[in-house]
Order: C-alpha cells, then sequence, then structure tokens
C-alpha cells in the first residue's frame, strides 16, 4: 500500500497570477499526474478509454452529455472526469486495522482530503453507542440493527433517507420505493441545496423542471448565455460544445462575479489546434456582475427588448410564439417596463451601455440558449431569477426549437435521474398515484423534509435514523455546528458509501457503514453481471457498465443494499419483489418503464447505442402549467444587500475537488496554491477595509441571529472579484452558511450570498508567509 501523502494545511500558500486559458496540454498532464499517483498505470488507461463511450463507464463526475455515439473521440473524457475515476479507481484500502487505531473524534479532526485520502472503504463498520471506535460487522447484522432500528420507530417519518446524485437509476429507484413503502416522503437530497431553485421556477413558468435543450443544440446556437458557471472546471467537456458553436458563427456573454479561466479562452486537448495553438477565445461578451445581481440583469435586458418592439414594432418581439404557447404577456410587460435603470445598475454594477451591447447581441441572434448555474440558484431570489430568465426567452420565441432554450446545467453524474426515479420529497400524486398502481400499497401523500427542514427537524430530535444513499450531508449543508449537532442526536446514522469522510465521523449514538461498489467496478450477482443507467442534463438516459474489480470482496452494489434492507424492514408486508430486484436490475427497470413516462421498453431502449432521449413536453409545445401556458411572470426587483464594512461571499469550487471533498490544495486556473483557507477580495475593497494582501483573517457571518459563525485563519488574496463580492471555497466556510439563509420558495440554501466581516489577525507561530508572483 502507498503511504498516504500527509496533509498539511499550513503548507505555504503561493499564489500565481490567474489563468487567461483553460485546458490544452497542461490539463492532459495534470490528469495523469493525478491518476499516476492515485492508482495503477494498467487501471487508469482501462478506466479512461471506456469513459463515456457506448458499453462503457458513465463518468462519476459532472451531468454533461456525450456527443452522439459515432462522434466521440477516443478520449472523450477531460481532465477532471479522469481525476474523479482515478479518486474511485484508487489502490489505497482502509482496512479495520485504520478504525482500530483511529477513533471516530480523532478522525474528525483530520482535514477532508485526508480522509478521502485514506482509500476506498472495504467491509462493513459499526460504531455502537458509547464507543469512540468503528468496529467490523457482518452485513446479515449491519442491515439487521437498521432494520430493528426502523421498525421501532413511532411514525414511519421519524426517519430520513438522503440521496446523492452520483447514486444510479436503480438504486435511487428502489431507495424511494424503499422509503413510501416504509411509509415517509422524507427524501431529501444534495439537489435541494443545488437546482432546486430551477426545477421551482421552471415547473412553474414551463410545466417541467428539466432543461430544454440537448448538446447538438449548443452547435447552432446564435449566442448562448453562460450566467453564474464556471464550466472550465465543473463542467469542462461543456468547452468543446461552446467551441464548436463558436466556429459555427455564434457567440458567448459570460455573466460572473469572477472572470473565470474557461471563460476566456479554451485550447481543446483534442484537438491538435488546441494543443499547439492559441485556443478558442470563449467570450465575445464578459459581464463582471455583482453578487446577486443577475435578476436585475436580465429585467434590464427585458425592459430594452420591449423598448426596442415599442420603436420599431413587429420586429422584436416572436408574437406569434407569445400568443400561440404564454399566457401573462400583457401583465409582464407593464411590469417589465417599469423596473427602474438605477436600481438595475446599482445591483449589477454593470453599465447602461453594457446592457444595451446585450440587447444587441440578443437582436442579432435567431437562437439563443441560456446556461445557468449555481451562481444564480444559491441566492435568496434566485427564483425570480429563473423566471426572468424564461421570460427573456420566451421574448423571442427562444424555446421549444432547435438551437435555443434553457440549460440549467445539472451537477451531479446522476442528479437529474434521482428526481426523476421519485427522489424529492414533494414527488406529485400522478407518479404516487402510478407506485400505488404497480405495487398495491398507498404511498404517504404528505410532503416529507427536504435537506434544510430535515436538519431543523434533527435538531429537534424528531428525526431518529438518517440513512443517506452516498453523498457527504454534513459537509455539503449549511450552518456546520448546527448541522453536526443535529445529526449528533440520531439514534442512528447509515451511511452507503465509497470513501470515507465526515459523513462517517458525524454520527448518531450508533453508526454503520455501508460500503458499496462504485460505478467503476464490475457487478455481479445472482442471474450474472449488471449494467446500470444515468441520466445526463440533456434528459438522455444511458448504461454505465463497470469494468474494474471490486475493491474488496465485502463490497455490496448499492441496489443490494437497499433491497436487502428493504426485505428486512418491511418484513413481506408490502408486495415488493425485492430479492427479484436484487438479482437482476433489469426486473426494476421493468417496473420503472410501468410507472416514469417516457421510458416504456427501458431495457431494451437504453441498451441501444445512445441510449433514451427522454421527450420534453415543451419541446412539444406542451405545458403542464397552472394555465396551460408558458408562462410570463412579474418578479419585483430585488438584490443582495452588505451592509458598510461587510462583503458577500460565495463558496465556490476549486479546479482540483468534488464537492465536499478537495483532491489536493491547489487551484490551477485562479494560482492558488497550497492552501484553500484562502479569502479572494477585491484590491480596491482591501484598500477600503485596510486588509494588506497574505494577511490573516477571521471571517464571520452577518446574521440577524446571535449565534456567532465564524472561521478562522484565512489568508487574503487580491482577486479581480467584482467589488464588494470576495470568494472562498466550499466546504470549508460552510460554517458561515445560516441554515435560515435560504432562497425564497425552493428553500434552496444561499451558498453564493453570505454576508460576511473580516476580522484581521496575526499568523500561527512557525507559518510561512504566502508568496506571490506578479
Ligand atoms: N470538478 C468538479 N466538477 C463539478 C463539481 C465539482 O465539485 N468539481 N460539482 C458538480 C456539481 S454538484 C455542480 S452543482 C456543478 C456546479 O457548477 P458551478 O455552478 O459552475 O460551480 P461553482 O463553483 O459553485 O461556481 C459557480 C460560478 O458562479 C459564479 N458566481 C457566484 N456568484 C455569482 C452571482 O451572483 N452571479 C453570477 N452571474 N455568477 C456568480 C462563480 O464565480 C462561479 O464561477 O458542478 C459539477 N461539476
Ligand atoms: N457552501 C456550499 N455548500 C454547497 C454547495 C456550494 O456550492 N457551496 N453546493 C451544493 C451542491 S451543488 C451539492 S450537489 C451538494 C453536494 O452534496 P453531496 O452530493 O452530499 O456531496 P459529495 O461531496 O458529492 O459526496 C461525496 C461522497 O459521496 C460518496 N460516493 C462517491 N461515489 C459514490 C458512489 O458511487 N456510491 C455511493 N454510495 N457513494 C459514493 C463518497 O463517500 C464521497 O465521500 O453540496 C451543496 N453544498
Ligand atoms: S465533462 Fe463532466 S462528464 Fe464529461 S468527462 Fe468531464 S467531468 Fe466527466
Ligand atoms: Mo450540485
Amino acid at each position: 500500500m502507498k503511504k498516504a501523502p500527509k496533509h498539511e494545511p499550513d503548507d505555504r500558500l503561493t499564489v500565481t497570477p490567474p489563468k487567461k486559458w483553460a485546458a490544452g496540454v497542461p490539463a492532459v498532464t495534470h490528469a495523469l499526474e493525478y491518476s499516476l499517483d492515485e492508482a495503477t498505470v494498467p487501471t487508469t488507461a482501462k478506466t479512461l478509454l471506456t469513459m463515456n463511450q457506448v458499453s462503457g463507464i458513465d463518468c462519476p463526475g459532472c451531468a454533461w452529455a456525450d456527443p452522439a455515439p459515432g462522434q466521440r473521440h477516443m478520449n472523450e473524457y477531460c481532465e477532471n472526469g479522469a481525476k474523479h475515476i482515478n479518486d474511485e479507481a484508487t489502490g489505497r484500502r482502509i482496512t479495520r486495522d485504520f478504525f482500530r487505531a483511529h477513533s471516530v473524534s480523532w478522525l474528525n479532526e483530520q482535514s477532508d482530503l485526508w480522509l478521502n485520502q485514506q482509500g476506498r472503504l472495504t467491509e462493513p463498520m459499526v460504531k455502537r453507542p458509547g464507543s469512540d471506535y468503528y468496529e467490523p460487522i457482518s452485513w446479515h447484522d449491519a442491515l439487521g440493527l437498521i432494520a430493528d432500528e426502523l421498525k421501532s420507530l413511532d411514525s414511519p417519518d421519524e426517519a430520513v433517507f438522503y440521496t446523492s446524485g452520483r447514486a444510479s437509476n436503480e438504486s435511487a429507484f428502489v431507495l424511494q420505493l424503499f422509503a413510501r413503502a416504509f411509509g415517509t416522503n422524507n427524501l431529501p437530497d444534495c439537489s435541494n441545496m443545488c437546482h432546486e431553485t430551477s426545477g421551482f421556477a421552471l415547473h412553474e413558468t414551463l410545466g417541467t423542471g428539466k432543461g430544454t435543450v440537448g448538446l447538438e443544440d449548443f452547435y447552432q446556437a446564435d449566442l448562448v448565455f453562460l450566467v453564474g458557471q464556471n464550466p472550465a472546471t465543473n463542467h469542462p467537456r461543456q468547452l468543446s460544445a461552446l467551441e464548436k458553436c463558436k466556429h459555427n458563427g455564434g457567440k458567448i456573454i459570460s455573466v460572473n462575479t469572477l472572470p473565470e479561466a474557461g471563460l476566456i479562452r479554451f485550447k481543446n486537448p483534442q484537438e491538435i489546434s488546441g494543443v499547439i495553438g492559441n485556443g478558442t477565445k470563449i467570450s465575445d461578451v464578459f459581464l463582471h456582475i455583482r453578487s446577486g445581481g443577475d435578476l436585475a440583469l436580465f429585467q434590464g435586458i427585458n425592459r430594452l427588448l420591449l423598448e426596442a418592439e415599442d420603436a420599431a414594432p413587429g420586429t422584436v418581439l416572436d408574437h406569434d410564439f407569445i400568443s400561440a404557447h404564454t399566457s401573462g404577456f400583457e401583465e409582464f410587460a407593464e411590469h417589465a417596463r417599469t423596473v427602474s435603470w438605477d436600481d438595475i445598475l446599482t445591483a449589477t454594477q454593470l453599465t447602461r451601455q453594457q446592457i444595451e451591447e446585450v440587447r444587441d447581441c440578443v437582436l442579432r441572434a435567431n437562437r439563443v440558449i441560456v446556461c445557468w448555474a449555481m451562481g444564480v440558484t444559491q441566492q435568496r431570489h434566485g427564483v425570480p431569477t429563473v423566471r426572468e430568465i424564461v421570460n427573456f426567452l420566451m421574448l423571442r420565441g427562444n424555446l421549444g426549437r432547435p438551437g435555443a432554450g434553457a440549460s440549467p446545467v445539472r451537477g451531479h453524474s446522476n442528479v437529474q435521474g434521482d428526481r426523476t426515479m421519485g427522489v424529492w420529497e414533494q414527488m406529485p400524486d400522478d407518479f404516487l398515484d402510478a407506485l400505488q398502481a404497480e405495487f398495491g400499497f398507498n404511498p404517504p401523500r404528505q410532503h416529507g423534509l427536504d435537506s434544510v427542514k430535515a436538519i431543523k427537524a434533527m435538531a429537534e430530535g424528531r428525526i431518529k435514523v438518517f440513512l443517506s444513499l452516498a453523498g457527504n450531508f454534513v459537509r455539503a449543508a449549511p450552518d456546520t455546528h448546527i448541522t453536526d449537532n443535529a445529526m449528533r442526536r440520531c439514534r442512528l446514522t447509515a451511511q452507503i458509501s465509497t470513501k470515507l469522510s465526515k459523513a462517517h465521523t458525524v454520527t448518531g449514538e450508533t453508526a454503520l457503514i455501508l460500503p458499496c461498489l462504485g460505478r467503476t467496478e464490475i457487478d455481479t450477482q445472482a442471474t450474472g453481471g449488471q449494467f446500470v443507467t444515468v441520466e445526463n442534463t440533456s434528459s438522455e438516459v444511458h448504461t454505465s457498465f463497470g469494468k474494474l474489480r471490486p475493491a474488496s470482496r465485502l463490497l455490496l452494489s448499492e441496489t443490494a443494499i437497499l433491497c436487502r434492507l428493504a426485505d428486512r424492514t418491511l418484513d413481506g408486508k408490502v408486495n415488493i419483489p425485492w430479492k427479484e430486484f436484487e438479482a437482476d436490475y433489469g426486473n426494476i427497470r421493468d417496473r420503472i418503464s410501468h410507472i416514469i413516462p417516457g421510458f416504456f421498453d427501458f431495457n431494451r431502449r437504453v441498451t441501444r447505442p445512445g441510449g433514451i432521449k427522454l421527450p420534453n413536453p415543451v419541446n412539444e409545445g406542451v405545458y403542464a402549467t397552472a394555465t396551460g401556458k408558458a408562462m410570463f411572470t412579474r418578479n419585483a426587483f430585488d438584490m443582495s444587500h452588505a451592509p458598510a464594512g461587510t462583503l458577500i461571499l460565495q463558496s465556490m469550487r476549486s479546479h482540483d475537488q468534488w464537492n465536499t471533498i478537495p483532491y489536493t490544495d491547489n487551484d490551477r486556473y485562479r494560482g492558488i496554491h497550497g492552501r484553500r483557507n484562502v479569502i479572494l477580495v477585491n484590491p480596491d475593497d482591501m484598500t477600503e477595509l485596510g486588509l494588506d494582501r497574505g494577511q490573516y483573517v477571521d471571517i464571520f457571518g452577518v446574521w440577524h441571529d446571535d449565534v456567532e459563525r465564524r472561521v478562522e485563519g484565512f489568508i487574503v488574496v487580491p482577486y479581480p472579484t467584482t467589488r464588494g463580492c470576495a470568494a472562498a471555497y466550499y466546504p470549508e466556510v460552510q460554517p458561515l452558511v445560516p441554515l435560515d439563509s435560504v432562497a425564497e420558495i425552493s428553500n434552496q440554501p444561499t451558498s453564493k450570498g453570505i454576508v460576511v466581516r473580516l476580522e484581521p489577525t496575526t499568523a500561527p507561530p512557525g507559518a510561512k508567509p504566502a508568496h506571490f508572483h506578479e
């Protein structure tokens, strides 16, 4: 076994100027460096060559879509996809000796990075009440413990079943079926903290929570907006699609609080020209917007479009589309004309000229796509922002036709699929009716708890059992202190996981580690080898076949664990063939095909190259909204506020992490090396606040309650963020996000709009001063 590199949180910080382009040769080299460190060379080659290929492994990274079969490169993956796969395929193993040597409380003191570096979990473990150590337990006893605890509850609503978006369709379907047959809709998921805001706004206005565009649409678009999204790091193959869009004459407008590398220039590592040339300039217009200014921006653009129509009637708006497919236009238009320019310019910190330039680009474009991600959704007024984006698209009929539409770019590789499978605490009645018709039990109808509500219920002692299918809830959730204490109030917590994280160190009285196969691994059940299915951000459902030998012979698949647990808990009270489901996942897919629209003949269709494209009702002109049409909405002006002396902090991902799990302490494109506890501040704000570069600060959350929220020992780095807006890494600043600071309507934590105050502090003894390269 290789020795894990030791993590030194106070290693020297080195800062280089932010990069002006993304990918190219260094990206390929960096991916390989990581893979050589993390796995053996043959394993790396084997996994990478099949990644995102027909009958291969679906990349466990982001939800970006694959090109059509026949159009894929031999290396159809990005630098980060290679890292994610190698993180799972690591040769390191955590054995029972590791847990004998390290107490749970000691492990809890270690960093997220260190915990993840210890390798794959290999056998079920239990921490018993009163003990500070995990010890081995058989699968039979582990599942029996959980089943007994569940059966002893006064109400099924005392249990919570969390899902993270790496879970497959099959395991997600089984999880929600189990929870509902058990009697609860308490199914919070990572989506509550991710694109919940998009889901609410799109459901209301368009009648579907999903995006309306596919990969081909990007190639045909005349204009693509990238709003609050960092593709070079988080959806790297999107850059290839954008490059194609540009080669076909399309334009790109980026809207961001940071000038991210991939928004400037892209060198495609899959093309010779990208390796040796200067690459493609990505953004034609870059709007360096104030945090939370996107609502005002789209209100400004919409107002300008309405005025352009007034000036030249019949030339700007798509009246045919508006009258045939939408409702509420007049009310919207009346309101839109009243939004004040002073407000818009204050909220965005842009000039009117910049917004007029955008209008001109829009007027020249017949096909427009708007992409957005966490910069939009993790804001208090995220829902009205997405609604205003929909208004914008509808004004010129940019919906339901090729090269145009709405693209909430999804995060986890199967987060969209998990929702399709029914993992949502608020599934509508038609889904529940279909479950009832198929399985003959009466699913609970009352809505369950989302992530924020689940934490509150746990904190109040109303939840006794927390079961997690993938993910790292305590680090993904806000207000770490409150969330940790809430989790500790549970009687039993159980985690179905591949790797060690804080999910296993912040526990209930009894805690179980249920180690499972990852997507890279061969999954053999009683009837033979299995594959799983996933859905990407373009609503394409396809297969993923594991290729590697499992990390340990004691691992079970997610689906097997859940089927066995359900069988033991429900004692045959509900007529669901759990054993048949476990033996052959095709049996699960058969049932899915009866229940979920678009999945007919699932088993056969999904194995065809490219899989199944789910129908999007919007593209068929069908809108399942309150009015039966796509709905224009009136959205009150709103903006983020920060009192004098404070900054609006966003918590974001570095180039070297997967959500709550850092892979290294570096963030190459932003020029940060050797340390994650840094805060990026605009140089003018530094002057105003009297801060020096390289200085240590404690960061305090500013919120209207008397809880002290603080993280200590962050180094100030001057950075071209928008004035008044700072940036730091997630999950390190998680303790600063107040549990009550949520987006209106969607209840999603506002992880990009955290008001903070910085207090200078002294460097710890022996700390090496930060080194800044000019
Ligand atoms: N390598 C890697 N890939 C990932 C992930 C990962 O952790 N690592 N996570 C996956 C997941 S689950 C998700 S949801 C996606 C997330 O993908 P992104 O949404 O791209 O991720 P974030 O790092 O949260 O970055 C948000 C971007 O919004 C900008 N921003 C912040 N506030 C505002 C604002 O108010 N307005 C505007 N216009 N911009 C703003 C930030 O500067 C940043 O560029 O990535 C997925 N892909
Ligand atoms: N402050 C702040 N908070 C945020 C965000 C932010 O931008 N800022 N982003 C939010 C977003 S967008 C999201 S999606 C959530 C993410 O929240 P989660 O999805 O809960 O977190 P992850 O970090 O993706 O979970 C990683 C863990 O999943 C487990 N895992 C990995 N692969 C598998 C697998 O194949 N099977 C199983 N069973 N387990 C596996 C591993 O044990 C690993 O440690 O965080 C949210 N929280
Ligand atoms: S773009 Fe996303 S899905 Fe594609 S290889 Fe990279 S991480 Fe994986
Ligand atoms: Mo996400």
